[in-house]
């Protein structure tokens, strides 16, 4: 009787805590990121309840399913009541169709949709007026599911719906630098997502969301492992691992592909060499890819990092980059998979003449005479800049360097060099600057985004590739405004010639609230907040002034690594007379990697544009800038702009508290303390070491470094996150 009792009394304590716990469940943890479907007000609610009355889906294969599930959810969520599925047309349905599963014929489509796009429109279909979703196969259902779903929480009309979309790039992929131990290089949100402990047996929940927010905004592909690669991930029980993630992926759009570790033949397949031209390694290779085929038979492809960073590769046995990749493709071929091989090598050596040696010239010099060498099935994947994910770079000058390869677009989400886990530095300006930069190959207009959509030199190949940003964090990315930067990402992906103050106005729309007193300030915090980085990092062009190995934090001074260009000192080499790297012809001669045009632009100070001065340039610390100011006066006002901005965007935070939810504004209210905090350091500590070379007073009104040099010097984060 007793344990009755307590067993009674226990079950009310549970329910009254539970009662009185579910607001605290319901609180915005960031889970659903830019999926919450949050409640609409006033005229937008009446739209939707108008233009949401049933939902009547034709096809029934699982991405219509996945479409239906997506579309209740959502309308459910932002009209606080269902939506219910029907049979026969009425007022205010949402119908979704292919021409297949349609009874009766569809309204002419007005444009070539092709195999992922879709149509949005408001029609009349037996005198009743509906909201049509079509699309040439399911996935375009789900893509057009989901924009209608955009369109609804970002309060657009739906009374009169005409828009149609298609993909620019064909693979939008993510490249999860993930490991199998669950750690992720370079990953600053927790561990990772895949938990191939437990897997084929454990799908986690997790991996379904993970697919809806990924085909929300297009992603259709995901490289599951780390492009440093362990061989192991070819073996027989990783392969059934990575089919069960293929099978929760699938309806989604979502393909998945391997990074291919080149030694794998020597390690699992014990062979004695993996020599691309040994026909042992190729039968190999082949065999390798009907084994996973046979598991996955819609698998992707593979990634591979060759020959760079101490990966083997194909240089190993005096073949090229080309004989590695052809010989995977070979393999793949058959199955209609992808080789999509990295351009990110630095491994050549340090160059006889001290004065051309120059990291950011050899991805070119590798790549650029095997243009034309490649199977039909290779892409090759190159970083945004010639060095590596900097706060900004000049576009990589393989871009339009090889027009008979199908290029594809490397992107680092994951913010490594732009403040790691903390730091507001939103990566959309830095997407749009690169991808409208020109090339000029043909001439004006021959942006970087022209040259990977194929749209130069015809390729049907197409694709862009983002470091990921997601872990098992609560909020996938670290922070809330790290989601914007995958979300950017999926959408460049999707059209590479979108707008980031557009993607983030979007963004912020569904993030947080359609108020445009409070969308406003957030768009202006975050369009700035780039910029602010350069400002109190790396200003004017300078570039890879991090702290060793794990590249947190101001550490411009070190000069005694291994190798030259392991060193910060290497990329700014100021000394008494100026700063910066010439890469001009009486220096490292990189400029002549670009066309003509841009080449002779960059040749002189005058005609480069000041953000990229000490890019190019060896710059005399009086040179005069367009202000009128020296370069040295110019720089610290630089650093100070970048602080000066980050407090500026914890004013405007600060005055959004009553607009945004308790646990959302308070870990971005604490954030930004730690980015402000964290942007002081990278002033002050770069001020305190470039004027020990300078030897030049501070302008009026700026405050002298708070510590002596020797103190930043002295700074040491063995456990900074992010290694892998
Ligand atoms: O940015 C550098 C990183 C390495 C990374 C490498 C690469 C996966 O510091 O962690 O390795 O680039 O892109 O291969």
């Amino acid at each position: 009787m007793l344990a009755r009792l307590c067993c009674w009394l226990l079950t009310l304590f549970a329910m009254f805590t539970s009662l009185a716990l579910a607001p605290a469940a319901r609180a915005e943890d960031g889970y659903q990121a830019w999926l919450r479907y949050a409640h609409l007000q006033g005229t937008a609610l009446q739209d939707a309840s108008a233009h949401a009355t049933a939902l009547i889906v034709m096809d029934k294969g699982p991405s219509a399913k996945a479409a239906q599930a997506e579309l209740q959810r959502g309308f459910a969520g932002m009209m606080g009541k269902p939506l219910p599925l029907a049979t026969a047309l009425r007022d205010g349905a949402i119908v979704l169709a292919t021409p297949g599963a349609s009874p009766r014929p569809l309204p002419a489509s007005p444009a070539d949709l092709g195999d992922e796009g879709y149509a949005i429109r408001t029609v009349t279909m037996a005198g009743k007026t509906v909201t049509l979703i079509t699309a040439n196969h399911e996935i375009g259902l789900l893509y057009g599911a989901f924009d209608l779903l955009r369109l609804a929480a970002t309060g657009a009309d739906l009374a009169h719906l005409d828009q149609r979309s298609t993909p620019k790039l064909k693979l939008r992929l993510l490249n999860h630098w993930d490991n199998l131990d669950g750690t992720v290089e370079r990953g600053y949100a927790g561990f990772s997502i895949w938990d191939w402990w437990h897997l084929p047996d454990w799908k986690d929940p997790r991996y379904s969301d993970y697919a809806r927010l990924n085909a929300s905004i297009g992603i259709n592909g995901t490289v599951l492992n780390n492009v440093n690669a362990k061989a192991d991930s070819l073996t027989a029980p990783y392969i059934a691992k990575a089919a069960a993630l293929a099978s929760v992926l699938r309806p989604y759009g979502i393909k998945v592909y391997l990074s291919a570790k080149w030694s794998a033949p020597i390690e699992i397949g014990h062979l004695k060499d993996a020599d691309p031209l040994d026909p042992q390694v190729a039968a190999w290779w082949a065999a390798k890819a009907n084994e996973i085929y046979a598991a996955i038979p819609d698998f992707g492809g593979f990634l591979v990092k060759a020959n760079s960073e101490g990966q083997p590769g194909p240089q190993d046995y005096h073949r090229t980059h080309a004989d590695g990749a052809n010989m995977l493709a070979a393999a793949l071929k058959p199955h209609g998979g992808v080789v999509i091989w990295r351009a990110f090598v630095y491994a050549a050596g340090a160059q006889k003449d001290p004065r051309l040696d120059d990291r950011a010239k050899q991805a070119y010099d590798d790549f650029k005479p095997l243009d034309g060498q490649f199977a039909d099935n290779v892409m090759v994947q190159v970083k945004n800049g010639a060095i590596d994910f900097q706060p900004r770079e000049p576009f990589h000058p393989l871009f339009g360097a090889m027009p008979k390869t199908p290029l594809m677009m490397e992107f680092q989400i994951t913010k490594e060099y732009l403040g790691q886990s903390t730091h507001l530095t939103y990566l959309g300006p830095l997407f749009e600057e690169t991808l409208r930069s020109d090339t000029m190959v043909n001439g004006p207009g021959s942006t970087v985004a022209k040259v990977i959509e194929g749209k130069l030199d015809n390729h049907k190949l197409t694709g862009m590739a983002g470091i990921a940003n997601i872990g098992t964090d609560r909020n996938w990315s670290g922070s809330t405004f790290n989601q914007a930067d995958w979300y950017a990402y999926g959408r460049f992906a999707w059209n590479p010639e979108s707008s980031a103050q557009t993607v983030a106005r979007e963004w912020a729309d569904q993030t947080f609230t359609t108020d445009p007193r409070v969308v406003a300030p957030i768009v202006s915090m975050m369009m700035g907040s780039r910029e602010a980085a350069v400002d109190y990092m790396t200003p004017l062009g300078l570039a890879h002034l991090m702290g060793t190995g794990h590249h947190y934090g101001p550490a411009p001074w070190v000069s005694d690594l291994g190798r030259p260009e392991w060193n910060p000192a290497y990329y700014h080499k100021a000394d008494a007379q100026g700063i910066g790297f010439d890469r001009t012809m009486s220096g490292s001669e990189a400029i002549a990697q670009y066309a003509p045009p841009v080449a002779k632009a960059l040749s002189s100070l005058a005609t480069t544009p000041e953000r990229e001065w000490l890019w190019f340039h060896h710059v005399g610390w009086d040179q005069k800038m367009a202000s009128g100011e020296t370069l040295w006066d110019a720089m610290v006002h630089h650093y100070d702009h970048g602080v000066a901005y980050v407090a500026a965007m914890q004013t405007t935070w600060n005055s959004l508290r009553p607009s945004i939810d308790q646990q959302r504004f308070d870990q971005t209210q604490t954030y930004l303390a730690i980015q402000h905090r964290e942007a002081q350091w990278w002033r002050d500590a770069s001020i305190a070491y470039f004027q020990s070379i300078s030897k030049r007073p501070l302008p009026a009104g700026s405050a002298a470094p708070e510590h002596r040099l020797d103190w930043y010097k002295a700074l040491t984060f063995p456990y900074a996150p992010g290694r892998g």
